[in-house]
């Protein structure tokens, strides 16, 4: 049963026309609007002096947008502030590095208040709100504030912390309350969704029984939902690439060696500085790959105006030039670093033409680069994925090389075990990697949750009251 109009809500909006080149994610949540007919409300993305934050509506693509300015302050405290120096690590299990402000809570509950104010002037009585992701937690109960009683489901794509780090931030219980104003909790993984069970019982006296979780007077259901990629656009790309010159001159540059590849954003989740470590540890240890190996890392900024962003950049630049620094000779520069986002043709024909992908973060949600990789190979000479552990992806990709990223030795004789790999083991591994990927596609994911999310029961004030 399809809704009668979809509403997604995320931080960024669109692209709506280029979805295809931006990928992923964008590609999937406009399929998802078309065929559902639909509103997209979030963050126009751009900055406004304050008091001038205005509502923007138009329509891209046979698609509604909606789209609300935010003032510098907002982004300040909403966005750099709570959403990625507080909650980001938090998520990803790094208190190290968590910087909480009750000031920056305070301008995240009141810009998730100024969206709710702007959507529910928009929201139609049949619709079917879909929301996405941390920075929108408190979203569905400025909602029902505000008397909104439609559906309402909300996808985490980040892990779902442990409810001992969870706890150490002073607000958790205001946001673990908010969540229970949604009527379906969606989670990257099961772990993620039991950790968060586990969370509601321990800390919050309430109860968890399969998919319906009882906590603060309400009941609701809760689900993992794997996310996908779009394969056969990924297909379409790198089925393509070795036709196209582009393809041809990344050849020629690789003269007969072979490529390992990194993508990632720039974000110390994606542990990029031990791979670099790693990849150090190979060429130590196999000398006989020296000149015949180089390790591409294509890592564009993220949150560059985020002091612990900046660091980790310098960091991992030295750490690349401390490695190109020991092994390079005159001839041969073992690490390509490139710090662009890539149109996504070019980002296929590179995964294609490499044969080790490394996948290693020391934390991830899922991860789609992993499918990505593997998508984009060649059937008949697959190359091979080396994949973390801590990725939520290592939960459905068991046939890739599966290493703990904080053991350097490790990961390092996973990336010489995927690059002398013969041929049959890496069809065999490649064809059952494809099995899930073909399976749990983004088409999947959307409408897996779309239906749960019709399923559950409507919105009632009041459930049970956890016995
Ligand atoms: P991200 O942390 O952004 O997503 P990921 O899942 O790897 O991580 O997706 C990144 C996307 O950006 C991929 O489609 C990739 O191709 C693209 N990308 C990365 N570098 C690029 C470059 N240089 N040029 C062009 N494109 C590039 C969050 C969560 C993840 C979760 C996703 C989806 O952190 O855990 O898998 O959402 O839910």
């Amino acid at each position: 049963m399809k809704p009668a109009r979809l509403v997604v809500v995320s931080n960024r909006v669109g692209p709506v026309r280029g979805a295809a080149a931006a990928g992923g994610l964008a590609v999937g949540l406009v399929d998802a609007l078309r065929e559902n007919g639909g509103l997209w409300f979030g963050w126009s993305g751009r900055a406004a002096p304050a008091g001038r934050a205005r509502l923007h509506q138009e329509v891209a693509g046979g698609l509604m947008l909606a789209t609300l300015d935010l003032a510098q302050h907002e982004l300040d405290g909403y966005y750099n502030g709570f959403c990625n120096s507080c909650l980001w690590p938090l998520l990803h299990f790094r208190i190290d590095l968590v910087r909480f402000e009750r000031a920056d809570f305070d301008s995240y509950r009141s810009v998730n208040a100024r969206y709710a104010q702007a959507l529910s002037k928009l929201l139609k009585r049949e619709d079917v709100v879909w929301v996405h992701d941390f920075h929108l937690v408190p979203l569905a109960e400025e909602l029902r504030q505000r008397r909104v009683r439609q559906r309402i489901g909300f996808f985490l794509h980040t892990p779902f912390p442990p409810t001992e780090i969870l706890t150490t931030l002073p607000v958790h219980e205001s946001l673990t309350r908010a969540l229970f104003a949604y009527d379906l909790i969606g989670f990257q993984t099961p772990e993620d969704l039991e950790r968060f069970r586990n969370h509601v019982v321990r800390a919050c006296r309430g109860r968890a029984r399969g998919d319906r979780v009882s906590a603060f007077g309400r009941e609701i259901r809760v689900g993992a939902f794997p996310i996908g990629i779009d394969v056969e656009q990924f297909h379409r790309y790198a089925f393509t690439a070795p036709g196209s010159r582009e393809y041809a001159r990344m050849r020629r540059v690789l003269r007969g060696r072979d490529q390992f590849i990194g993508v990632d954003r720039l974000d110390y989740s994606k542990g990029l500085l031990r791979r670099m470590d790693a990849f150090g540890r190979y060429l130590e240890k196999h000398p006989r790959s020296h000149g015949q190996v180089i390790m591409l890392q294509v890592a564009p900024v993220s949150r560059g105006s985020i002091e612990s962003y900046r660091d980790f950049r310098q960091e991992l630049d030295r750490e690349a030039a401390r490695v190109n620094g020991r092994f390079a000779r005159f001839d041969w520069t073992p690490v390509h670093y490139l710090n662009r986002a890539l149109p996504r043709r070019t980002l296929a024909g590179l995964y294609r033409a490499s044969r080790v992908g490394v996948v290693t973060p020391m934390r991830d949600g899922m991860n789609l680069v992993a499918m990505e990789y593997v998508a984009a190979q060649d059937p008949a000479d697959p190359g091979v994925l080396v994949l973390s552990k801590f990725a939520g992806a290592s939960q459905y990709l068991r046939e890739a090389l599966l290493v703990n990223p904080y053991d350097g030795e490790e990961t390092a004789e996973a990336m010489h075990l995927a690059r002398e790999m013969r041929i049959q083991e890496r069809r065999r591994r490649h064809e059952a990697l494809m099995r899930h990927i073909n399976v749990h596609d983004v088409g999947r994911w959307r409408r897996d949750f779309i239906a749960a999310l019709q399923e559950a029961p409507a919105w009632r004030k009041s459930v049970r009251k956890p016995g």
